[in-house]
């Protein structure tokens, strides 16, 4: 029986004197990376395969050494150095192969699926340099590369190859596996993530490369700046290796397990994660009549595979190809696209339905709803605007297709992990069934009332505090006071999630302290986001909140009361830190925008009272919570579809409001013209009042008046415990349990005895 400290002590047998974090971490990571492997995958009749361009891992240690139920022998161990795991993890790099919450979504459903003992792996790629590590140092986003792999990464070289024909040459995919272990249940699923065999090295600076050069840079970064035509052809040719090497895969293991082709609709699922990884069903099907199953079958049994989950209704993000890109990557496909276009075409006469349309543009979401078993969206609100608005023909043409699968994340990190003196403090109040279920939170309602909880949620709240304050010292040298509130909004940068209205706010409040009317208490606002590099509006935006930032800290007038902290390269394990001291969720989005929100689940689940419009899982989380627990600001996604299809709103008109009019105007104040660059803050200006596309203006006075009001009830300590507790209470429904568990009973049912 292999044993943890004995492996340990094995890799440290070497180190003359006190080992170094970095030598603990790399013992940890391989004494757990040889326990999982002793550990048996799920198995089944039939079997998932998630495929998704991204994989936001995080760190994987604790969350590994959680699910093997080995933490505190890991504590124990390291006590005896001298040292924590919270003190060495610092030293473990993270994996950032993925870009928000579509790639978080898809590693907290890789933890839920072996949790609960489904036969179930994700299918990526081995992105070297990550998505990018942001630099904010001198007040605008800078990207570099972000390697994580040496000298001790999670992965586990598989010795398995596949050849993939792009752009003319034939590519070899190696097959990494990453562990994923389920929560002390003796499974241990795996993430494939397919590589080149020779990555080239990293740039010497920024994030620029040679894009041409597949064979080194294939799997170099995770979306490769698209903002022209080599960027995006070299994203559709990551698309096509991925799926390509992984349907090659599928097969494969098909033949392995002695089942025939025809079979494999009865032993495979396959989930198809946004668009990107759409080619897997012109490739399963170029797959299938190679090896001599007739075309129109191929389609049957791929289509009976497939399933796909849209996560955005934002028309940027709905990929479409130009048929020319197809041909440079993957001519072998595009005859098969055409027939399935024509297939798609004797379904409906609807050419605004067609996959290959007039212009000669494939519209990868199309050939996915025509031609999968099942299309879901990612929250209530979401899933009734595809199939009443956005994909409604669709909908009407197939609506047995469609259903919702609201979505979750997975407790074991978000909770357990990420905030052990709350999990505690669960124990001792209501036992600890809430670990393998996280439905048992409700049992907190009961107690909700007791003033002894109350102060001891404050006390855990205040001491998860003064840890991010430590943490913000020491990684940017930044000072935060635990007694201010603490308002978090983290979510990539966008436009629609409109940090830029949250800036607004921040002026308002300067302005309000300039005047003379200071707050109760002072208020830290904390920003967590990384901008896409060719996204200027977005990374204007960040340039506003740094200068806004620096103004507050240099006025002594204004500093004791009111910090903007932008945390750099806000990742998975910044936001371990930064969730569970949170005391507001900002979750402003413009009403219909936002598919689901998940950093709304986790802050829920850690205490935090949300602020926000009755968006995504938002409705959900209030609905749940109850309204009087979080607060609700906005014009309705009713509303705001229909300002949409009617071209009636005019910032303009907004903006000439006198009370808004000095906010949106001081992006180019002296004050802040002084230090910032001119360009982009006249930018951002022009776009507040001549186009705001996504309409923070619409809802900025609301948006002031609700936050004050949250503020102020902020005061009364217990009456803010109270609702805070409800919402924790009330967060079991965002376990990504019990979302696997839906995706199991109505679309993969690779476990028959599950959700029934
Ligand atoms: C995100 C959505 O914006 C977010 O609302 C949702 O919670 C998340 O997916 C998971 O479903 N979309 C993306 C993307 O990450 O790239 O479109």
């Amino acid at each position: 029986m292999k044993d943890l400290n004995v492996i340990v002590e094995r890799e440290l047998a070497n180190v003359e004197g006190e080992p170094t974090a970095q030598q603990l971490i790399e013992a940890l990571m391989v004494a757990v990376r040889e326990l999982q492997g002793d550990l048996e995958p799920a198995k089944g009749e039939r079997k998932l395969y998630y495929f998704s361009a991204e994989f936001l891992m995080g760190r994987l240690l604790r969350a590994n050494l959680i699910n093997l139920g080995l933490l505190d022998e890991a504590e124990a161990l390291l006590a005896g150095y001298g040292t924590t795991l919270a003190e060495v993890e610092e030293a473990e790099p993270e994996p950032s192969l993925g870009n928000g919450g579509l790639g978080r979504l898809a590693a907290c459903f890789l933890d839920s699926i072996a949790s609960l003992g489904l036969p179930g792996d994700g299918v990526g790629l081995n992105y070297h340099y990550g998505l990018f590590r942001q630099d904010l140092s001198h007040g605008i986003q800078e990207e570099h590369a972000d390697p994580w792999i040496a000298p001790q990464s999670w992965l586990v070289d598989t010795g398995r190859a596949f050849w993939v024909q792009l752009r003319g040459q034939h590519l070899l995919a190696k097959v990494y596996d990453v562990q994923i272990p389920g929560y002390q249940n003796g499974v241990c699923n795996q993430l494939h993530l397919f590589d080149v065999e020779n990555p080239a090295e990293p740039p010497a600076e920024g994030i620029d490369f040679d894009k041409q050069d597949l064979a080194g840079n294939l799997t170099s970064f995770l979306y490769p700046d698209d903002s022209d035509d080599a960027g995006r052809i070299l994203r559709v040719c990551q698309q096509y290796f991925m799926v390509s090497a992984g349907a090659q895969m599928i097969l494969a293991d098909l033949e392995a397990a002695g089942h025939a082709l025809t079979e494999l609709p009865e032993h495979v699922a396959i989930q198809i994660n946004d668009t990107h990884p759409s080619m897997v069903i012109p490739e399963l099907i170029r797959l299938l009549t190679e090896r001599g199953i007739d075309f129109g079958t191929a389609v049957d049994l791929v289509q009976r595979t497939c399933n796909y989950t849209n996560h955005t209704i934002l028309a940027e993000a709905l990929e479409k190809w130009p048929v020319s890109y197809l041909e440079t990557v993957a001519p072998q496909i595009v005859p098969i696209i055409k027939k399935l276009d024509e297939l798609a075409r004797e379904r409906t006469d609807n050419p605004g339905l067609s996959i290959w349309d007039a212009n000669d543009t494939i519209h990868m979401a199309h050939m996915d709803v025509h031609f999968a078993s099942k299309v879901n969206g990612v929250a209530e609100l979401h899933t009734e605007i595809l199939e009443t608005s956005t994909m409604k023909d669709f909908y009407d043409l197939y609506p047995e297709k469609f259903t919702n699968k609201t979505n979750g994340v997975t407790f074991r990190r978000w909770l357990m992990g990420c905030n052990e003196p709350l999990a505690q403090m669960l124990d001792d109040t209501i036992g600890c069934a809430w670990r393998t279920d996280a439905n048992a939170l409700e049992d907190l309602v009961q107690h909700v009332d007791e003033e002894e909880l109350q102060n001891r949620f404050l006390g855990v709240k205040y001491h998860r505090k003064e840890e991010l304050a430590k943490w913000l010292k020491d990684t940017q040298g930044v000072d935060v006071n635990p007694d201010a509130v603490f308002d978090v909004q983290i979510k990539r940068l966008h436009q629609y999630k409109r940090q830029q209205m949250n800036a607004l706010y921040a002026i308002w409040k300067y302005r309000q302290i300039k005047a003379g009317v200071k707050p109760a208490r002072p208020l830290v606002m904390i920003f967590g986001a990384k901008a896409a590099p060719a996204y200027t509006l977005a990374k204007d935006t960040i340039h506003l909140l740094c200068l806004l930032s620096e103004l507050f800290a240099n006025d002594p007038e204004v500093a004791p009361y009111l910090q903007i902290v932008a945390v750099e390269n806000y990742n998975v394990s910044a936001a371990e830190h930064v969730i569970p001291a949170a005391d507001i969720s900002e979750q402003i989005s413009l009403a219909s925008k936002e598919a689901s929100g998940t950093s709304n689940m986790k802050l829920m689940a850690n205490g935090a009272v949300t602020l926000g419009t009755m968006d995504g899982a938002n409705v959900e989380i209030v609905e749940r919570a109850g309204e009087e627990n979080a607060y609700i600001f906005g014009r309705s996604s009713e509303d705001v579809i229909d300002l949409y299809d009617t071209g009636s709103y005019h910032p303009w008109d907004y903006w000439r409001d006198p009370e808004v009019e000095p906010l949106v105007d001081f992006v180019v104040s002296p004050e802040l013209l002084s230090t910032g660059d001119p360009a982009s803050l006249s930018r951002l200006y022009k776009d507040f009042i001549a186009a705001d596309y996504f309409m923070a203006l619409l809802d900025v006075k609301d948006y002031i008046s609700t936050k004050e009001r949250c503020l102020a009830d902020y005061e009364n300590r217990n009456a803010w415990a109270r609702k805070a507790l409800m919402n924790i209470a009330r967060s079991g429904h965002f376990s990504s349990d019990r979302t696997i568990a839906e995706y199991d009973r109505d679309i993969w049912h690779v476990n028959p005895e599950l959700g029934q």
